[in-house]
């Protein structure tokens, strides 16, 4: 009972972290740099696994820089005058709601062209997705196997009463094929035995006698 709980909590422990494996991962653009010039965000992005739901904190000094969201196009002309939004508070954070490549440049003139623009290719959540899924099934396994012990203890005493009723009818039949053979050989040995009842009678008899 207590290993079972023990189990159980270990199960819930299990999916607990598998849950916070799932949960969506921040990401401060540029680290400790921020979000400023002469730094190298394609080379920070690098090896980054961005995936739908993660978020982005750009920091700067508010109204020194802005953050805006533009097209592959803009994004590569340093335009941000068709941008998708912008903001310039000082700790902008994006939630990447959408799978594919999200563009972000400053629009500061000048900036973008000095370095000042970050491009992140995210997933969709559908690919972490079957991690946390891969350790559900773990606990469950672990949870059943308890039960699976349980299951061939049950199975094996109902078959053992019904092993010993059969094993006893298989007993039943060589005893009975048993005493046909002894009632051959008790005819046969009923001469025999007679024989010797006759001796042990005679020699009582000798002994009564003398
Ligand atoms: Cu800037």
């Amino acid at each position: 009972m207590a290993s079972r709980v023990t189990s159980l909590a270990f199960a819930a422990l299990l999916l607990v972290s598998g849950a916070s494996a799932v949960v969506a991962t921040q990401y401060t653009v540029g680290d400790t740099s921020g979000w400023t010039t002469g730094a190298d965000y394609t080379t920070w992005a690098s090896g980054k696994k961005f995936k739908v739901g993660d978020t982005l904190v750009f920091n700067y000094a508010g109204g020194a820089h802005t953050v805006d969201e533009v097209s592959a196009s803009d994004y590569a002309a340093c335009s941000s005058s068709k941008a998708l939004s912008s903001d310039s508070t000082g700790t902008t954070t994006v939630t990447l709601k959408t799978a594919g490549k999200h563009y972000f440049i400053c629009g500061v003139t000048g900036h973008c062209s000095g370095g000042m623009k970050l491009v992140v290719d995210v997933a969709a959540a559908a690919a972490p997705a079957p991690a946390p899924a891969a350790p559900a099934p773990t606990p469950t396994p672990a949870a059943d196997t308890p039960d699976t012990p349980d299951a061939p203890d049950t199975t094996p005493a109902t078959k053992t009463p019904s092993t010993p009723s059969s094993s006893g009818e298989t007993t039943k039949t060589p005893a009975a094929t048993d005493v046909t053979p002894r009632a051959k050989s008790s005819t046969s040995d009923a001469t025999g035995l007679r024989a010797a009842a006759w001796a042990v009678l005679s020699l009582a008899g000798l002994v009564v006698m003398f």
